[in-house]
Order: C-alpha cells, then sequence, then structure tokens
C-alpha cells in the first residue's frame, strides 16, 4: 500500500523534528508543505531529508494557506503514484501511533475523530471547545451528515476518492477545506469511518486559526446548503 504522508507547516521549526523522529518508524514516505515559514522550518526539514530520502520538501513561495498545501499535497502524491495520503497536523496534535490504526480500517476514508465515544481533546481553552463543537454540530445539522469531527485534520484518504472528489476544484482556503472534503467525499457516496484519537493542543508555536477562516467556514456550509436546494 503506497501511501504519502502529508504534512502543511507555517513556523513549525519547534515541532517539526519531534514530529519527524516519531514517524521514522513507519514506512510511508512523507512531504512537508511549507509557506516559506519565516522561523526556518524548511531549513530542519532539510536536515532530516539529507539523512533519510522518503522525506521530502515542497517549498513554496509564501503563505498560501492551508487549503492550497494540502491540493498541492495531493496532486504529488497523485504523480508520484501514491494510492493513499494521511494528512496530518505539524504540531504534534494528532497522535502518529493512530496511523497502523487508521490505514488498518480499509476504508477509502478514513478520520481521526475527537467526537466519537473514546476521542478526547487535551488542553484546549474553553472558548476552542465551544468553536470547534459549535462548527461540527452547525455544518452537521445544515448539511444533514452523521459524521462528528468534520474539521479534523488527521485523515487516511485513497487518492482514487480525492480524483472522485476533484479535490483542485475545491473552493475554501482553510478550515472549510477539510468540511468540503469530507461533504463531497459522502455525496459521491462513499462513507467516512471515524476513529477516536487524543487530539493535544501544541505545546510550542502558536495556531494559525483566525476570525476570516472561520467565516469562511461558516458561509462555506451555507453555500454548500444552498446548491443543494437550488
Ligand atoms: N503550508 C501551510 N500550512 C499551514 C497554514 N496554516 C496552517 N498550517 C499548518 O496546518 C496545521 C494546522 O494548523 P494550526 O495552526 O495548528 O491549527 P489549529 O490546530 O486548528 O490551531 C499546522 O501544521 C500548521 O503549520 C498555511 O497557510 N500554509
Ligand atoms: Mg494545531
Amino acid at each position: 500500500m503506497k501511501t504519502l504522508i502529508i504534512i502543511p507547516t507555517y513556523n513549525e521549526k519547534e515541532n517539526i523534528e519531534r514530529l519527524l523522529e516519531s514517524l521514522s518508524a513507519f514506512s510511508a514516505d512523507i512531504l512537508i508543505v511549507d509557506d516559506n515559514s519565516p522561523d526556518g522550518t524548511a531549513e530542519m526539514v532539510n536536515k532530516f531529508s539529507r539523512k533519510d530520502s522518503r522525506i521530502k520538501l515542497l517549498s513554496r513561495q509564501g503563505k498560501l494557506g492551508l487549503a492550497s498545501a494540502y491540493i498541492e499535497g495531493f496532486s504529488r502524491a497523485i504523480s508520484g503514484g501514491y494510492e493513499y495520503v494521511i494528512t496530518m497536523d505539524a504540531d504534534l496534535s494528532h497522535p502518529p501511533e493512530l496511523i497502523a490504526e487508521l490505514t488498518r480500517a480499509g476504508e477509502s476514508f478514513v478520520t481521526g475523530s475527537r467526537y466519537v465515544k473514546g476521542g478526547k481533546i487535551t488542553g484546549w481553552p474553553f472558548y476552542r471547545h465551544i468553536l470547534s463543537r459549535g462548527a461540527n454540530f452547525y455544518a452537521r445539522t445544515v448539511l444533514g451528515l452523521k459524521n462528528r469531527d468534520l474539521t479534523s485534520g488527521f485523515n487516511f484518504i485513497s487518492t482514487a476518492l480525492l480524483k472522485e472528489i476533484e479535490y483542485q476544484k475545491l473552493s475554501s482556503e482553510g478550515y472549510g477545506f477539510l468540511i468540503e472534503m469530507k461533504y463531497r467525499a459522502i455525496k459521491k457516496g462513499f462513507s467516512i469511518k471515524e476513529i477516536p484519537i487524543t487530539f493535544t493542543e501544541r505545546k510550542n508555536g502558536s495556531s494559525k486559526l483566525g476570525k476570516s477562516i472561520i467565516v469562511e467556514a461558516f458561509l462555506l456550509v451555507l453555500r454548500l446548503k444552498l446548491n443543494e436546494v437550488i
């Protein structure tokens, strides 16, 4: 099973070293999509890729956004002949030891879920819980979906599915991308299996979640719903 782990990075120098070390146990190739992080994340990745040919760096010119980082990563996976991708954050929030479980589920789309039985989040302030639960409740209800965690960035996806949902045409910039990707997959008849994870908030660096990303995700859900009814 030829799998590419795709990790988008923006200013993750303090985290990427530990993450790459913990991923060395897996046989999958790794692609870091870095947006010219001013903190020197790319140099750190290069240090690793010189020692380990499975680690590759895609350096982009500037902060082009999370969604386009995923899209470029997916295109690389497809052109490189990979059958599956795994997406994960660089800030050690997603437990690498659960990768095996995601891949073992034998599905085209498996997500590491914080909102199914056994799932958990540690280290979040109250407002992040409200925001994330609220966003998931809103998206799930408006779009009539059964899945609990539509915004998880820890995913195992077949490249055949990505082609079928025309991932290059997804319209969102930030976290909305994850909702839109899951929505399109479900509309195409795929089911998304949710495996419980413990999400641990980052200890180093800062979150890139901003107001505009939240507003975008809110409007995206309305737009997807409107497209269904008109
Ligand atoms: N390449 C790239 N990566 C990004 C961008 N914004 C966020 N990321 C990465 O996406 C992942 C999730 O971002 P994070 O700020 O931790 O979001 P949070 O966990 O919701 O607070 C991390 O690995 C970030 O480095 C971006 O504009 N470009
Ligand atoms: Mg994070």
